[in-house]
């Protein structure tokens, strides 16, 4: 005999089906946003921003970066910046459905009123996401190919542009963001940006970043933020690194 429960979701199943979507699209996405979808074209350009799954587990990254940070910094933090910047650009849809790089790139087309919460929502969502993407399980090592040929040819070596790295990101006052990127001139540089701004709307291009905001560390590492950057060496993703140096 079925439950009030299940005969709500063979409902619910059957209309989706009805739809077109299926049970994938049903599990995907929150009922309400499939609901809204009914009698609309299927390829809707997005109505807000989403967090997009971190890929891999909270703890995938300990010893180095424990899964209690990772846990509050996606789940929380990061999940504050995109709600707030939904919040902050409510009823700008032509906004809301552009990608966020394309915002950052482009603050000054930004209304100047919502140039702000973009900046620092819009930047703490986009920097966030480049931030998890940067690192991975048994991660470390050394650069290759040509990633290493040309962080050694502006650097000198890969030990010295980590040495520089490290610095640049501890050194940051205040809260912000250590950045490898490729400059106007298609160099690499080292750079840090306070609070959440990112190097797109300097028209650098991102490559690789640490997050040292005490949000990233406080909890395992208290003050020490040259120990957490030592350590997040651990778990640099450099086949990521290597794909944004060869995309751009
Ligand atoms: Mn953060």
């Amino acid at each position: 005999m079925n439950t009030p429960d299940m005969n709500e979701r063979v409902t619910r199943r059957n209309l989706l089906r009805n739809l077109g979507l299926g049970v994938a699209a049903f599990t995907a996405r929150p009922l309400n946003r499939v609901m809204a979808a009914a009698g609309e074209p299927l390829h809707q350009p997005p109505t807000e921003f989403t967090l997009p799954p971190l890929p891999y587990a909270d703890n995938a990254l300990e010893p180095h970066l424990d899964a209690r940070t990772m846990e509050i910094h996606y789940g929380k933090h990061h999940q504050a910046y995109v709600n707030s910047l939904n919040a902050a650009l409510k009823g700008h849809a032509n906004l809301l459905s552009k990608p966020i790089e394309q915002l950052l790139k482009n603050l000054n087309d930004v209304p100047e009123k919502l140039r702000t919460p973009v900046r620092n929502f819009g930047g703490g969502h986009y920097n966030h996401v480049f931030y998890w993407n940067c690192m991975k399980a048994n991660g470390g090592g050394e650069p290759a190919g040509d990633l290493a040929k040309a962080i050694k040819k502006k650097f000198g070596s890969v030990i010295a542009f980590k040495q520089l790295f490290s610095a640049t990101a501890t050194r940051h006052f205040g809260s912000g963001w250590g950045w490898l990127v490729k400059n106007r001139k298609g160099d690499l540089a080292v750079v840090s940006t306070p609070n959440q701004d990112c190097p797109l709307s300097h028209g650098q291009i991102p490559l690789l970043t640490v997050d040292v905001w005490e949000h990233a560390y406080y909890l395992h590492y208290q003050n020490r933020r040259s120990d957490f950057v030592a350590a997040w060496w651990n778990v640099v993703n450099w086949d990521a690194v290597a794909a944004e140096f060869g995309r751009q």
